[in-house]
């Protein structure tokens, strides 16, 4: 059988990581960080699809054809958390569980990073514990697909 697939989908900036603001965002690439979900992903006989766009439109678009072709997304949006109805829209229509995730813990910051368009329609948000996160909401979503 073949592993279900997760998008596992980053947005804005995202593909700054490890270069910058190492203080907030850790110090691992955005390659490292996919390279540690597509080995916890098939640990858990998973397939991690991993993505990252700067372009909100292009996100709305992957998470359309995720629909019919994945069974999971694992979404840090990125500052897109705190502004898109239409990634929030998107991810309703795509019937799909989905996984909230942030490297930083949204909470201790600005206010304005303290409400997120993506929460209401999660499974479940993970925050604050850098690239842990993302392996943490992959081992929650292989129990949601199950
Ligand atoms: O903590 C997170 O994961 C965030 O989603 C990151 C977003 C921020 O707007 C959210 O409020 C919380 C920003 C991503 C920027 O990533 C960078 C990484 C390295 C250097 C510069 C930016």
């Amino acid at each position: 059988m073949n592993a279900a697939k997760i998008l596992v989908l980053n947005g804005p900036n995202l593909n700054m990581l490890g270069l910058r603001e190492p203080e907030i965002y850790g110090r691992e690439t955005l390659d490292d960080l996919n390279a540690k979900c597509v080995e916890k992903a098939a640990k858990l006989g998973l397939e991690a699809d991993c993505r990252q766009s700067n372009i909100e439109g292009e996100m709305v678009t992957w998470i359309q054809g995720a629909r019919t072709s994945h069974k999971g997304i694992i979404l840090n949006a990125g500052a897109y958390t705190h502004t898109s109805v239409a990634l929030h829209d998107a991810l309703l229509a795509s019937e799909l569980p989905v996984i909230e995730v942030h490297l930083s813990n949204i909470f201790g910051r600005e206010s304005f990073r303290h409400h997120s368009y993506i929460s209401p329609i999660a499974a479940g948000v993970i925050c604050g514990f850098g690239s842990l996160g993302y392996d943490l909401a992959l081992e929650a979503m292989a129990k949601q697909v199950a």
